[in-house]
């Protein structure tokens, strides 16, 4: 029997209302739609957004700015209170990552990151060296909201602090700067699962709490995440000894 036979028996059957050739059509049907089905939603899996992340002021629009459209130009911006994109194209090889700039003001910053976390393949968390030290409580607080979402947990994107504005004078390194956070988030820890152990009346198992218990806080505890830092200046400068954003642009080749 030849296909076209096979074919006009089964037509045949579907016409005479042949329970058999009903039950095959079905099982067709539904082998098309999970396959639709799946490749729809491995299209929305493949997570291409890098968000950049920190609070006002720290460079992050400038920063945007320089991997995008590599300008030099001094940006004229006031503080940005809607989000930019674009595409970052990576050397070498035929991909590139979406770049979301996204505000860092405190009445916006967490429903921002609650709108575009789910996106995110990768996070660039901006600091400014020169006023760390000043600020270290929120730029520590924000950090730790990020880093204990739980769908951030889950997908556990990799995370670089960049540790921006190095061209400054008597601005503190990364190293420094990691330390500085670590204290503040060995504090954040217990005051935060207290505080939600208090609303929801149950006892730990929140994930709130970070890193590894009976332990001080360490950002390479956060396993499967990865944490890096890295000094970085997104203003241009003429002195040649200046980071720029080399290893920023490094980091972004490694998660693309
Ligand atoms: N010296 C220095 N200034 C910077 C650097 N990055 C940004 N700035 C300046 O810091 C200010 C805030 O930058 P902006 O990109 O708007 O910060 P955002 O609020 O995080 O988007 C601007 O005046 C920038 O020119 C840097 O690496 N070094
Ligand atoms: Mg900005």
């Amino acid at each position: 029997m030849d296909l076209t036979a096979v074919m006009n028996s089964f037509l045949d059957g579907l016409q005479k209302g042949d329970g058999g050739a009903i039950g095959i059509a079905v099982a067709i049907v539904v082998v098309i739609l999970s396959i639709l089905l799946f490749l729809l939603r491995g299209k929305g899996n493949k997570r291409q957004g890098i968000l950049l992340l920190g609070m006002c002021d720290t460079g992050k629009t400038l920063m945007f700015h320089k991997l995008v459209f590599k300008s030099d130009k001094p940006l004229h911006t006031v503080t940005s209170i809607s989000p930019n994109n674009g595409d970052f194209t990576v050397p070498g090889k035929n991909k590139s990552l979406k770049i979301y700039d996204l505000p860092g003001h405190e009445r916006l910053r967490l429903q921002v990151l609650e709108q575009f976390k789910g996106l995110a393949r990768g996070i660039v968390y901006v600091i400014d060296s020169a006023s760390v030290q000043k600020d270290i409580k929120e730029v520590a607080e924000f950090l730790y909201t990020i880093l204990s979402d739980p769908v951030i947990l889950a997908n556990a994107p990799p995370i670089l602090i960049a540790c921006n504005k190095q061209d400054q004078h008597l601005v503190k390194g990364a190293t420094f700067i990691e330390k500085q956070l670590q204290k503040e988030m060995n504090t954040l820890r217990v005051t935060r699962s207290a505080a939600l152990q208090q609303l929801d009346g149950t006892t730990g198992n929140n994930n709130s709490y970070l890193g590894k218990r009976n332990k001080d806080f360490e950002f390479s505890d956060l396993k499967p995440m990865k944490v890096q830092f890295v000094e970085c200046s997104a203003l241009d400068t003429s002195d040649k000894d200046q980071p720029g954003l080399m290893e920023v642009e490094k980091w972004l080749m490694t998660v693309a």
